[in-house]
């Protein structure tokens, strides 16, 4: 397996020590109706991205590598939502109100669940989180290290939220992160930049970044 030309240097693969973390590609934040468009979003830079994102899951199932999906939801009694996050910014449709595509992520109903082209299959874990980071108040990290999982290549939404703060736990807890450029999306096109950038300043102090094209030369190698 060879290394992935990525930013602020090459990406030391290390074979059956590296997962991909697709983050939230849910219809709330991709579709008109969704949470997304509640908050007065452009939903369409989301939408198109799915192509990108399955072309990297595909590369990763080809290459026999563990494929992990994350889904930002909450219990339909919302006991893991703090009105904090439900109160947050005064949205026209907020987390558990009913919408056009069911209650507003959660568990379950139709808008919660992850874009048909990029959904999880059998045997593929998937993390529902109530927070914007992965590993806060799931299983993940312990799933990780059951796996022995010491890599992470990150895809999906949005890149300065729920990606960037997944990367930034992750890095925490010692896993070499990597964000791949045309597999993640923002609502901000600045904020997109902005993060990527942050990501592999400093000697990449959350990380890598990476093109697609030269992400899947390397694993599929
Ligand atoms: C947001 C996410 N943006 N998945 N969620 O609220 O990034």
């Amino acid at each position: 397996m060879a290394d992935i030309k990525a930013l602020p240097f090459a990406f030391p693969l290390k074979r059956g020590a590296l997962a991909l973390v697709v983050i939230d590609m849910q219809r709330d934040f991709a579709e008109a109706g969704g949470f997304g468009a509640s908050l007065g979003n452009d939903v369409s830079r989301v939408t198109k991205i799915v192509p990108n994102v399955k072309r990297l899951i595909e590369g990763f199932r080809a290459a026999g590598l563990p494929v992990i999906h994350t889904m930002e939801c909450h219990r339909p009694d919302l006991s893991d939502l703090p009105p904090a996050k439900r109160d947050r910014g005064n949205p026209s449709l907020k987390i558990g109100d009913a919408g056009p595509m069911g209650r507003v992520l959660i568990i379950g109903e139709p808008g919660t669940a992850i874009l048909s082209e990029v959904a999880p299959i059998d045997g593929e874990v998937v993390i529902e989180k109530p927070g914007k980071g992965a590993f806060y108040a799931t299983p993940l990290g312990d799933i990780l290290k059951a796996r022995k999982i010491e890599q992470l290549v990150f895809a999906g939404v949005t890149t300065e939220v729920c990606v960037q703060t997944t990367m930034r736990e992750a890095n925490d807890r010692g896993f070499e992160c990597l964000l791949v450029e045309e597999a993640t999306e923002s609502y901000f096109p600045q904020f997109k930049q902005a993060a990527l950038e942050m990501i592999r300043a400093q000697g990449g102090i959350v990380g890598w970044t990476a093109h697609l094209d030269d992400v899947l030369e390397a694993i599929n190698a």
